[in-house]
């Protein structure tokens, strides 16, 4: 009997080790923050030729769109400035810098790590423009890169020429691949346990058996 205790105690251990690394093991692969251009809580009187982050490892931009990436910069008013374009080059991921009026600002930023993993923040400072200064207007939406702003990119959901069938069947097919998951996840633990029983019964009858 101290046998079959040892051994589903083992198969525990195990089951848990390997869960452990599954759950830790991509969370301490994520870059993170190593430096920045403003950094937190910085007042700036003088424009830098661009705002940057950097992170401690490479970024991923694996299709080379730039897909995962963004940095917008904000104001108190919820304003944008700069033009949507940036820059991801090594580990750093940059944007070309405007501001406006003198005030509080925000710096939001999006990347994708080394790991494949998507890593946000966001940077408050102060602008308190020196009086050489160029002063931006703000945008009432983020700016796209090559002009215009993404919210007036984006189709009205509820527009005419809008295919909603096809959306619908999307979702419907996201819903149908999460139940397999959760399906094939029910069936493992099933299996597991009837294994463990099984082998338990086994080991117990060889046990009472022997005896
Ligand atoms: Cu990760």
């Amino acid at each position: 009997m101290r046998r079959v205790i040892r051994a589903g105690a083992a198969f525990g251990a195990a089951m848990l080790a390997a869960l452990t690394l599954l759950v830790a093991a991509p969370a301490y692969a994520h870059n993170y923050l190593v430096e920045s251009t403003p950094l937190e809580g910085e007042t700036l009187t003088v424009l830098p030729d661009e705002f940057s982050v950097t992170t401690n490892d490479t970024l991923l931009d694996l299709a080379g769109d730039g897909g995962g990436f963004a940095i917008q910069i904000l104001d108190s008013n919820g304003g944008y400035y700069g033009d949507g374009c940036f820059t991801i080059r090594d580990a750093t991921l940059s944007t070309g810098a405007t501001l406006g009026e003198a005030g509080d600002y925000r710096m939001l930023w999006q990347l994708v790590s080394a790991d494949g993993h998507t890593v946000s923040d966001e940077i408050d400072f102060t602008w308190e423009p020196d009086v050489d200064q160029t002063i931006s207007d703000p945008l009432s939406g983020p700016p796209a890169c090559g002009g215009g702003t993404l919210e007036e990119s984006t189709p009205p959901p509820d527009s005419a020429d809008a295919v909603p069938d096809e959306a619908d069947s999307e979702a419907a097919t996201a819903d149908a691949g999460t139940i397999v998951l959760v399906g094939g996840a029910i069936a493992l633990v099933l299996i597991a346990g009837v294994a463990i029983f099984l082998i338990t019964a086994k080991r117990k009858k060889d046990e009472h058996d022997a005896s």
